[in-house]
């Protein structure tokens, strides 16, 4: 009789434990404690004035809340996701699309497309290839060809390889920066800040592993550069690395030359100083993680692998658009980009294919650390589509000898020197193509 009475005890404790335990609101798993402490540090680092800052769990983000019920724009996912999951879910979902799409009866082309995009997907090109550990071995190469220079000189020690302090998953501030001359004082060298005139910076120290030119083609966008560079120098000086912020700005009318520019802010870079590495940026993607390593490893990389305008996933395997990296010697062999797309649309499949042809892999971060902000104050429509793109596409392996860094046209008309910046300002035109 006792016996019996134990045992139902036990399962009575049991069960009441965990009807207990699944009432328990907001307990949190160890990724979920690690991304709550990153972010309240940038919380606090955000608004060091505001003391009453009240961080709340809601679903799979945190949210920074203070007294006067104004919610704070600031919002972290929990994306305990390896890169893995990410794209198997990725190929359910299309498959979802197309289980609805037969169940909805949607016409043959619709499922057609999805089918082949399914495909596409699990036949993965090969020559991709993505970080599945946050640590990429890249660099060694890099680290050993300087140590070798070192070896016989005096000088503070090497910077560690893929810099300090970093923090992981960032606050991305998208308010307006009214007046530039605040940020100047705070970052720029003049006033006790790091930056020199030009935009550049180095680490004193310790000695730089490489030199990175950041490139960015332009044009009446002031409002989001301003809200890059104020991102974007702590996010580089934390990597530890040489850099320069180039703008590269076309001026008067003719449709917008984007791989052009490109190459032109290449071309003049390396008349400035010995850059080794050169990322290629739009000036609204602000990446989300200083994880995502804004220098040049083994071969080409594509940064922007999750962009929120995308619903952080790749629109397409073989994209190169938005941010990507160049070591100098791979940018030559391949000629650069193309100086022919005028317009929206092309260039960047136009350069994933003479990456290719060349047989390059192709390297990317996980989707959780190549995250990005599409910033979208003043977001002005995209130029007109490049009519001729298709066209264009048909050709990239035969062009790619006769058309891009050895071909390229333009005027210089001037260079301006601002303390968080470098601006080319250039003349460029169809004209100068005959076309
Ligand atoms: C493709 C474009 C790419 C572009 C991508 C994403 O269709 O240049 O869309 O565009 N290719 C062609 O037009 C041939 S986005 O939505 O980011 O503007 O990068």
């Amino acid at each position: 009789m006792i016996s019996k009475l134990r045992v139902l005890l036990f399962v009575f404790a049991i069960v009441s434990a965990f009807f207990l335990w699944s009432f328990v609101p907001g307990l949190l798993d160890k990724q979920e404690l690690l991304v709550l402490n990153t972010f309240r540090l940038q919380v606090q680092n955000h608004d060091s004035k505001d003391q009453n800052v009240v961080i709340v769990k809601k679903e799979k983000s945190f949210h920074a809340h203070n007294e006067k019920e104004v919610v704070k724009n600031i919002k972290v996912d929990i994306s305990s996701n390896s890169a893995e999951e990410e794209e198997k879910n990725r190929v359910k979902d299309l498959e979802d699309q197309l289980r609805d799409n037969i169940k909805d009866n949607k016409n043959d082309n619709d499922i057609k497309t999805v089918k082949k995009e399914i495909e596409k997907d699990k036949e993965k090109d090969k020559t991709i290839e993505v970080d599945m550990k946050e640590k990429e071995d890249g660099e060694q190469e890099k680290v050993k060809e300087v140590i070798k220079k070192q070896e016989n000189t005096e000088g503070p020690p090497l910077c560690p390889e893929k810099g300090e302090n970093l923090v992981g998953p960032l606050f991305i501030d998208q308010s307006l920066v009214k007046d530039l001359a605040p940020l100047e004082q705070e970052l720029g060298i003049a006033s006790g800040g790091n930056v020199e005139k030009g935009g550049w910076y180095q680490p004193t120290m310790c000695t730089p592993l490489t030199k990175v030119a950041i490139i960015i083609p332009y044009r009446n966008r002031f409002e989001q550069l301003k809200i890059f560079l104020r991102h974007m120098h702590p996010f580089l000086q934390r990597q530890r690395f040489y850099y320069r912020i180039f703008v590269v700005e076309q001026l008067f009318d003719d449709p917008f030359n984007r791989a052009g520019l490109f190459n032109i802010g290449y071309t003049e870079a390396i008349k400035m100083a010995e850059f080794d590495c050169f990322v290629f940026t739009d000036v609204d993607l602000v990446p989300e993680d200083d994880r995502n390593y804004y220098g040049c490893p083994t071969s080409p990389r594509h940064m922007s692998v999750a962009v929120d305008k995308f619903n952080y996933k790749l629109p397409y395997e073989a994209i190169f658009g938005g941010c990507g990296s160049f070591k100098r010697q791979h940018y030559e062999d391949i000629n650069g980009m193309s100086n022919l797309f005028w317009g929206w649309g092309g260039e960047d499949d136009d350069l994933f294919a003479r990456i290719k042809k060349r047989g390059y892999k192709l390297t990317r971060p996980a989707m959780q650390i190549g995250r990005y902000t599409m910033v979208r104050i003043h977001h002005f429509q995209s130029s007109q589509a490049d009519p001729n793109r298709m066209n264009l596409l048909q050709s990239s392996n035969e062009r790619m000898e006769f058309d891009g860094l050895n071909t390229l046209k333009y005027n210089l008309k001037e260079i301006v020197v601002d303390p968080l910046v470098t601006f080319f300002k250039i003349e460029m035109k169809k004209s100068m193509y005959n076309l």
